[in-house]
């Protein structure tokens, strides 16, 4: 299955359309659109096992974490579970946007999946292990090497773990079975000077062997960047065309698309060469709101290296050659009724369990005190993923009592906006409060005749605008919410909340345009 590109801009315009190979006779061009994953989806990896393909994500503060996603067309993909699903697996005390689960490794070797990370705050770099992706996966087996972005290559019966103590990736031999280190770390590589050398990742192709590492920060400066050895422990040489892939050069510089990095290699089941990487989609300047999100682009090789996309920049639209071509993605129109918790929803660090009860299509939450700020670290929420800038989330609210419960639409504990109604000594009101670091802001206050209303937000790419009932009461710029404002690794999660008191929902709608 080769490939010709023809990259679209985001503008719709054609930019560019070149052959890069003849494709197979019975492939087909197709649109692929980026990003795979979009919202929250920092940090991919891939492993392909036959026709199929799973990924894992980062998820810092979230429980439960690592969500893993199968494929088997390379465009949808779907949500089989979380890797970290029990509170022994994920310790996330005082744990936050910025700490937590960095970025995983999937990998597949006789029969085992192994999911390697680093668990930042929370005891440092583990693995676990599973013979079905959708889980059940291991307790954690902890690693002595230090360093973030852990990852394992295979070969020969040895197991080798990589990761960047001290800004240099870092080879060790590990045993699979309980971890221990077997070789002293051996320093492999630097990257090519820019800052944070991370995200590594070994492959081999034609007797050499690939380091493919991430430099120069998450942000405008992210790059992907490789060198090469006949042996694993080195001496690796730089590619001579480093950076192999960024969005930071001229030809990327006017590209909404920005941050393209941390990247991971592999093969579809005919032997094409893809690599998802990470990249976020910027507005109004340089703000993004939906977090880091999975990209997903063709890889060839030319002269022993990888050329990425034809070295051009990714778009949102890219045709590619695929062996069959894969149903566009639809926009999502979920009705959640709380019969199912499916995968998608997450906590902010563990949940208190008995606080949430979900019943007859009605989910009723129980509030401890703990809202979205600073030391509310396990507040009453439900949250998922908003996974479009232009999007609709609404439900109903019923307070039992005294108390406050709503929506939330939270980027980090700096960030994040609660649209809601609040009932003190039997007076009701609904209430939009955002908070930006130490500055926290009320509006609106409409009076209640009762403790319910019908709570809508309508996210219409840089504003949210909030209805009471099916009125607008209030609106907020996203860009209060924006990484660039409000901080993190992450992206904004969306649901329902109760702060204090008890309250009933009836269902959750989630809708994108
Ligand atoms: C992750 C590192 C990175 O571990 O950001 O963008 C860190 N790359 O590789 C947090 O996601």
């Amino acid at each position: 299955m080769k490939r010709i590109l023809t990259l679209l801009a985001a503008t719709a315009v054609l930019v560019a359309c070149s052959q890069q190979a003849r494709p197979d006779p019975d492939d087909v061009e197709v649109e692929l659109q980026n990003p795979i994953l979009r919202g929250f989806h920092p940090d991919p990896s891939v492993v392909a096992v036959g026709e199929d393909f799973y990924l894992v994500n980062s998820s810092f503060h979230y429980f439960p974490g690592v969500p893993v996603y199968h494929s088997r067309d390379l465009q949808n993909w779907e949500q089989i579970g979380n890797v970290l699903d029990r509170p022994s697996q994920l310790p996330l005390e005082q744990s936050n946007a910025s700490l937590g689960i960095y970025a995983p490794t999937i990998r597949y070797q006789e029969g085992t999946f192994y999911m390697i990370t680093t668990n930042v705050g929370g005891g440092g770099n583990f693995m676990v292990t599973a013979t079905d992706p959708a889980g059940p996966w291991s307790e954690p087996i902890w690693l002595e090497q230090q360093g973030i972005d852990p990852s394992l290559f295979f070969e020969d019966d040895k197991c080798y773990m990589v990761s960047n103590p001290d800004n240099t990736i870092t080879l060790c031999e590990i045993d699979p079975v309980t971890g221990a280190t077997l070789s002293p770390g051996k320093a492999l590589w630097s990257g090519t000077g820019s800052r944070f050398p991370e995200g590594p990742h070994i492959y081999k192709k034609d007797g050499w062997y690939y380091l493919l590492i991430s430099e120069g920060g998450t942000e405008l400066g992210h790059k992907l960047t490789i060198a090469r050895s006949r042996s694993i422990y080195g001496p690796y040489e730089a590619c001579p065309a480093n950076p192999i892939f960024t969005h930071s050069n001229v030809a990327g510089q006017n590209s909404d698309i920005q941050g393209t990095g941390h990247g991971d290699f592999f093969q579809d089941a005919e032997g094409n060469w893809w690599v998802v990487f990470l990249a976020y989609r910027r507005y109004g300047g340089d703000f993004h709101h939906l977090g880091r999100e999975t990209f997903l682009a063709p890889v060839d090789w030319e002269y022993g290296w990888p050329v990425i996309n034809e070295g051009k920049p990714v778009a949102e639209r890219m045709t590619v050659w695929l062996n069959s071509a894969p149903e566009p993605p639809k926009p999502a129109k979920i009705h959640y009724d709380f019969s199912v918790i499916g995968p998608e929803w997450m906590h902010i660090q563990h949940p208190v369990l008995e606080n949430y009860i979900a019943k007859d299509g009605a989910l009723t939450l129980i509030g401890n005190g703990d809202g979205f700020d600073w030391g509310g670290w396990h507040p009453t929420a439900l949250l998922r993923r908003q996974e479009a800038a232009d999007c609709h989330l609404g439900t109903q609210v019923s307070l039992q009592n005294d108390g406050e419960a709503g929506l939330t639409v939270y980027q980090t504990h700096n960030g994040h906006i609660e649209f809601f109604v609040r009932c003190i000594k039997g007076h009701s009101e609904a209430v939009v409060r955002i908070r930006l670091h130490s500055i926290q802001y009320e509006e609106a206050f409409v009076p209640l005749r009762r403790p319910e209303a019908r709570l809508d937000i309508v996210a219409s790419g840089e504003q949210y605008a909030f209805l009471l009932d099916g009125r607008e009461i209030a609106r907020a710029d996203s860009k209060l919410l924006s990484t660039e404002m409000a901080g993190g690794f992450t992206g904004v999660t969306i649901g329902p909340y109760c702060r204090n008191g008890k309250a009933v929902f009836q269902g959750f709608d989630y809708e994108e345009e």
